[in-house]
């Protein structure tokens, strides 16, 4: 099966006329700089101390290693459940038409993935929840519905593809009329995340600079409100030569949590060696930071089993698109709800917005 653009797969990033949040709800704004501030406000003796100063930090050991296997084997049980000729342990498989639709980068969030049991029994881990409690001091949390990375090394595409899929594409996952701490990302790591294998590469303290950057180098009147912000090759010089940050691939193991403030530059690049990259994008915030209309939102996603993008409490405009082949028909093995639903208990049911706190 093709790929799909980025853009198609995520229609809710791109649109900005929805949600005029940040004019119309100045309380709400208000809350979410405080706690924000808060925490910046703050020295710690942990990890919580690198993610403040770097704009990102690895959390060890979140999952056990026989735990993070067992999500590693449910996303490759996942990927090879679309009936296509794709083998996980025959490389000549390894081809984007044996894939579901995906965007260039690897990230699958189509067919309800978001919603599987197993990516619901991983956003319930203790460990990961409780990390992202420390952040945000309260452990009354909601999590996003993002979706998975799973990068076969070597992936065979028409060249173009490939070539597209290999390039650097810097960005921040932060809207400029955000300034403020407001949304850490997170990486479930399940695969080796070593120095030539595929995963994240961070510009470490780019996110102190981001108020200038958005002040200075970009077009005010061109700001949008989509968590969503590529930077140029221009704006990339502008980091490394006029701050002097250099781009910084994360190490961590599987079992691990990665965590970047949004405002940190980033991408993620291939694998130079055999290991198939397997991650599951995992972001929480207060419950408090979400509005009635994106907690309304955030349930009626929850209800069709649709994914959103990175961030658990705004922008929630769901991936509600099918996924399209390269012959411009939906793909027929398209699914409308995951293989097997989550256990609807009260920690998924907060998580989701669904039930309140
Ligand atoms: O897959 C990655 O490491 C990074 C993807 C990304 O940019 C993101 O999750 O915001
Ligand atoms: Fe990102």
């Amino acid at each position: 099966m093709t790929i799909s653009t980025t853009e198609t797969l995520q229609p809710g990033r791109f649109d900005t006329t929805h949600s005029e949040f940040a004019a119309q709800l100045p309380k709400q704004k208000q809350h979410i700089k405080e706690v924000g501030d808060k925490f910046e406000s703050r020295d710690y003796q942990d990890w919580r101390q690198q993610l403040k100063e770097e704009g990102f930090v690895v959390v060890k050991n979140v999952l056990n290693q026989e735990k993070a296997q067992h999500y590693r084997n449910e996303i490759l049980n996942w990927l090879t459940s679309f009936g296509t000729p794709l083998k996980i342990e025959d490389k000549s498989t390894w081809h984007n038409k044996n894939l579901p639709v995906h965007g260039l980068h690897n990230v699958h969030a189509l067919y309800s993935v978001s919603h599987e049991k197993f990516v619901w029994d991983l956003r319930s881990e203790p460990k990961i929840r409780d990390a992202f409690g420390k952040v945000w001091g309260t452990d009354e949390l909601l999590v996003s519905f993002d979706g998975l990375n799973i990068g076969l090394p070597g992936l065979q595409d028409d060249t173009d593809i490939e070539q597209a899929r290999a390039k650097p594409w810097q960005h921040v996952d932060q809207s400029p009329f955000k300034q403020s701490f407001q949304c850490v990302q997170g990486i479930a790591q399940l695969s080796k995340g070593g120095p030539k294998d595929g995963g994240l590469v961070v510009y470490p303290k780019s996110h102190k600079h981001f108020t200038e950057f958005t002040e200075t180098q970009l077009d005010k009147s061109k700001w949008v409100r989509k968590d969503w912000l590529s930077l140029s090759k221009e704006h990339v010089k502008w980091y490394e030569e006029v701050k002097g940050i250099k781009p910084y691939k994360v190490i961590a193991e599987p079992g691990d949590l990665i965590l970047w403030d949004s405002r940190t530059i980033h991408y993620a690049v291939l694998a130079e060696s055999d290991e198939i990259r397997t991650i599951a994008y995992v972001s929480y915030s207060p419950a408090s930071f979400a509005t009635p209309d994106a907690l309304e939102k955030k349930k009626e996603a929850f209800e069709k089993w649709l994914g959103t993008t990175h961030w658990a409490h705004d922008n929630i405009n769901p991936r509600n698109t099918d996924p399209v082949l390269a012959n411009g028909e939906v793909d027929p093995r398209n699914r409308k709800e995951p293989i097997q639903k989550p256990e609807l208990n009260d920690i998924v049911l907060k998580l989701a917005g669904v039930k309140p706190y």
